[in-house]
């Protein structure tokens, strides 16, 4: 397992469901927000995968790793070991200590939605946690309730583990959420622009890039 793990500050999730809807190709999406200057980039399919939906992870995963980007697959141990990839989990997923000894040594993240989780999950051999949502969203289905700004500031004493804030973060509210405590934010919505051309795509990553940071935040000390 890697040691001390930071998570970028910024970090973008192609969710392919949203990316159709919105008439976006997810490796034209990477490929913007890697020229953007991304260091992370989530692929999120919850379809059932074809092996279409494999060849683009496959892309992005080659784009990302001449990038030195790290590249992270949601939901599935199998395919992330395939790709070399990082692997992000639910509580819905291979428990963690099962994922790890498909993953052994990448990167992996664990979603958690409430306190009792987020305890849970600190003892989980996985490099960063994550929250939400934080604030009401669209992007997912059946979300669990909003945690909201003070419980999170509350949760973060839980964890010395990286922690991802999730969950309806635009640019209005995201540095209130790192000032909540939160080492990044991961955006699903946030990232997509009015046209999904490469320009406006690159220049919306731009610009949470100059809003939060791209590198990951300072060492967090005695939490
Ligand atoms: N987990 C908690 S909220 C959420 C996920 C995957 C969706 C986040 O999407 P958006 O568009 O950034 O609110
Ligand atoms: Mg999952």
């Amino acid at each position: 397992m890697p040691i001390a793990f930071k998570v970028p500050r910024f970090y973008p999730i192609l969710d392919t469901a949203l990316l159709r809807r919105r008439g976006c190709a997810p490796v034209l999406a990477a490929e913007a927000l890697l020229a953007a200057g991304a260091r992370i980039l989530q692929y999120r399919h919850k379809d059932d995968w074809r092996q279409s939906d494999f060849d683009t992870a496959r892309q992005i995963a080659k784009l990302c790793h001449e990038a030195g980007v790290l590249f992270v697959l949601n939901d599935r141990a199998d395919f992330a070991r395939l790709l070399g990839a990082a692997l992000h989990i639910g509580q819905d997923d291979l428990p963690p200590v099962a994922a790890r000894r498909v993953v052994s040594d990448e990167v992996m993240g664990f979603s958690t939605h409430n306190k009792q989780q987020l305890a849970r999950a600190n003892e989980e051999p996985v490099e960063y946690l994550s929250i939400g949502p934080i604030f009401p969203t669209t992007s997912k289905d059946r979300p669990d309730p909003v945690v909201g700004l003070d419980r999170l500031r509350e949760l973060r004493t839980l964890t010395a583990k990286p922690l991802v804030a999730i969950g309806g973060i635009t640019m209005l509210n995201a540095r209130e959420v790192l000032a909540g405590g939160a080492d990044s934010v991961a955006l699903i919505s946030g990232i997509l622009a009015e046209n999904c051309d490469r320009k406006s795509l690159r220049r919306t990553a731009e610009e949470w890039i100059r809003l939060v940071g791209v590198a990951a935040a300072p060492d967090r000390i005695g939490v």
